[in-house]
């Protein structure tokens, strides 16, 4: 019998062409975007799999579609292992991805019109930590803290002034660009003193809650924890709202009917799969490697006279400002190790005079790196390779050397499902 692959490569050449140059693409050159990951063969299985065919609006037991008996055992495995997981009552495990999570969570708990306090864009959060370009920035009320000008750490401080004046009916921690753990009794206890709900996005870093090796705010009495299925966490792209019994009612009518409707049953495969990985004990290996990694990448960048964003890093991500330590911003910086095989991302850093698009920084993660089974010293030649394009922007004869380096080192190292 032919294979799916085959089918696609005689029936449509031209999409197939685009497949092929992605593989080579990912198979060659190193990811270092800190959001990406390679996730598991078996999660690509399913993905591409009949349960794709499936629509299932409802919850299991409760759905408007026959023929769920088995879109109901996987969503039980997917709700059950997330709870083990992260040590939680209830998971919802239907948002299509990040930002319908979190708006779920908002429009479950909150009217609009709510006050949030959040984490700013331009200091870290995500859009939907009410930047005023998101819908939800113009729905809810954001508040929104930023990092300390000389450190560029969140200040408790400022939260705890900001939730006294202005009342938030939620308070909400998680990141996308910042490099340190979290303090959340600190954010528990600001919210507890105005009587706020707790919530955070851990999206970027629940490989390593789960693996634990960062803090879990679980366990400092929060409310709701959201997270996407394909960063740290190596699955397929989805996104989760866990929480405790009592919110779990109004955490799931938010998601389907209000949000969404029929939930993606593959991509619910993919996150049982995900989360039975994630329960295994080669998974607290995983998690503690991405943080090696990443401390081993900060060491060397800053032994370079790399200047990082707080001094270094306690998870899986570097926010490297490229116009103080190189002269270049992080556009130019992102196309020059793109034309070497690393891939990066062009970053805002804090109170950043340059705009999102020709920003000052970039932002380097080690969890796809360390799928593939790389370790400090593949760090340190990373970091080596990185000061030395950003040092000589006008040596094209370098980065060709340098990128065949990366491509020799790339092929010790296959990418998952790509061997
Ligand atoms: N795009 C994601 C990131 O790179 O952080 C967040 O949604």
């Amino acid at each position: 019998m032919r294979s799916c692959r085959d089918l696609l490569q005689s029936n449509d050449p031209e999409v197939f062409e685009t497949l092929a140059g992605e593989e080579n693409r990912q198979r060659l050159g190193v990811e270092l975007i800190p959001s990406e990951n390679y996730t598991y063969p078996e999660v690509l299985a399913v993905l591409g799999s009949v349960f794709t065919n499936k629509y299932s609006e409802g919850y299991p037991g409760r759905r408007y579609y026959g023929g769920q008996e088995f879109t109901d055992r996987v969503e039980n495995l997917a709700r059950e292992r997330a709870c083990e997981v992260f040590k939680c009552e209830h998971a919802n495990v239907q948002p299509l991805s990040g930002s319908p999570m979190n708006q779920a969570v908002y429009l479950g708990l909150l009217e609009p019109g709510d006050t949030i306090l959040a984490m700013d864009l331009s200091h870290g959060g995500h859009l939907t930590h009410g930047a005023p370009v998101s819908h939800m920035g113009r729905l809810f009320n954001f508040v929104r803290y930023k990092t300390d000008a000389s450190e560029g750490a969140i200040d408790a401080g400022e939260v705890r002034a900001l939730a006294r004046e202005h009342k938030p009916k939620l308070v909400l921690c998680g990141y996308t660009s910042y490099p340190r753990d979290l303090d959340y009794a600190a954010f528990k206890a600001v919210a507890d003193e105005v009587g706020a709900f707790t919530m955070c996005d851990a999206s970027h870093y629940a490989g390593l809650v789960a693996g634990g090796v960062m803090r879990n705010p679980f366990d400092y009495g929060f409310d709701v924890v959201t997270t996407t299925s394909h960063k740290s966490l190596r699955g397929p792209r989805g996104g989760m709202v866990l929480c405790r019994k009592d919110l779990a009612a109004r955490i799931d009518k938010s998601v389907f009917p209000g949000l969404q409707g029929g939930p993606h049953m593959n991509v619910i495969a993919g996150i049982a799969i995900t989360m039975g990985k994630a329960l295994a004990p080669e998974f607290r290996d995983y998690a503690r490697q991405v943080l090696l990694n990443a401390k081993a990448f900060a060491a060397a960048l800053m032994a370079d006279g790399a200047q990082l964003v707080t001094g270094g890093t306690d998870n899986h991500m570097l926010v490297m400002n490229t116009s103080k330590s190189f002269g270049l911003d992080g556009k130019v910086a992102e196309e020059l190790l793109d034309e070497v095989g690393i891939t990066t991302n062009k970053q805002i850093v804090p109170d950043d005079p340059n705009p999102p698009l020709r920003p000052s920084g970039i932002r380097i993660g080690t969890p796809a790196a360390t799928t593939r089974g790389m370790k400090e010293s593949e760090m340190e030649r990373l970091a080596g390779w990185i000061v030395d394009v950003l040092r000589h922007p006008d040596d094209a004869g370098r980065r060709v050397a340098i990128r065949r380096e990366v491509e020799e080192m790339c092929g010790r190292f296959p990418v998952p499902g790509l061997e």
